[in-house]
């Protein structure tokens, strides 16, 4: 009675928060009780969840079926209603379903699982290229087209300003212009890291000696955050990515500060890896 008490309570208390939580998902950021992926900013963010929306609906109306099915066998030919079982063993109609409905479910499934594979993977031309290099543990980011390069470090709790969500908020944050197409070059500096960032549908590795790249074009003003997603040492936990979507007027004024903030004279190459770069 317990148990059922406790499902009660959790029903009565827990959904309302889950699906508050649903509602506040699109803030660029994890929320407490939220059920699902984060609200898309980008258009691969957005198919990549329709795909995931439209697997979750064809696997529930799988997994319904067969259970239907496995409940109807039950019912229907256990020892006891079904004394005298059947000895058919063929049956040419059901042997020719069963293999060719799985088959049409699988190009169901493919064809929009490689037209978002080649979406994600098809550079479009860039409007701004950066690159992200992961160091233990942080993130360096430079504006080859800018010369400009700066590190971004996670603020520490006891830093925070009122609203900057903890273990997220970075001192420099990687800043772009919105609705333009970004391209993300990725490396590492000693070991591999992953630069990933929810909101926009990203996530790839940043290798020591070599170059990795990825795009996205943010959609919609605001901060959005992600952390490094490969385990790199004692503070992984700790290196997390905020981007910040700026109108292109603000974008502007931006540059013109940061050109003077984080100047590069060009002639030092940003380190590549430790191996990798002979600098
Ligand atoms: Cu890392």
């Amino acid at each position: 009675m317990l148990v059922l008490k406790r499902l009660i309570t959790f029903i009565a208390t827990g959904l309302p928060v889950m699906i508050a939580g649903v509602a506040l998902a699109a803030s660029g950021q994890p929320e407490p009780w939220q059920m699902g992926l984060q609200k898309g900013a980008t258009p691969v963010m957005d198919d990549i969840i329709w795909f995931h929306d439209f697997l979750l609906w064809l696997i529930t109306a799988i997994t319904l079926f067969v259970l239907a099915l496995l409940v109807i066998v039950m019912v229907k030919f256990n020892a006891r209603s079904n004394p005298v079982p059947s000895r058919t063993t063929h049956n040419t109609a059901i042997e020719v379903l069963w293999t060719v409905v799985p088959v049409l479910i699988l190009v169901t499934i493919a064809v929009p699982s490689f037209r978002l594979l080649f979406f994600q993977l098809n550079m479009p031309k860039a409007d701004l290229t950066l690159k992200a290099t992961g160091k233990q543990w942080f993130w360096s980011y430079s504006y080859p087209d800018s010369k400009i390069e700066f590190d971004s470090l996670m603020v520490q709790d006891k830093d925070l300003k009122a609203g900057q969500p903890r273990l997220l908020t970075v001192d420099n944050e990687l800043v772009v212009p919105v609705n333009k197409v970004v391209h993300v070059l990725t490396t590492g500096a000693d070991v591999i890291h992953a630069f990933t960032v929810p909101a926009f549908g990203i996530k790839i590795d940043a290798i020591p000696g070599r170059i990795n790249e990825t795009w996205f074009k943010a959609e919609r003003e605001g901060v959005y955050y992600g952390q490094c997603s490969e385990l790199c040492g004692k503070d992984h936990a700790f290196m997390p990515i905020a981007v910040r979507v700026l109108s292109e007027k603000d974008y502007a004024e931006w540059l013109e500060q940061a050109k003077k903030k984080f100047a590069t004279d060009g002639s030092r190459p940003t380190s590549v890896a430790a191996g990798g770069a002979a600098n």
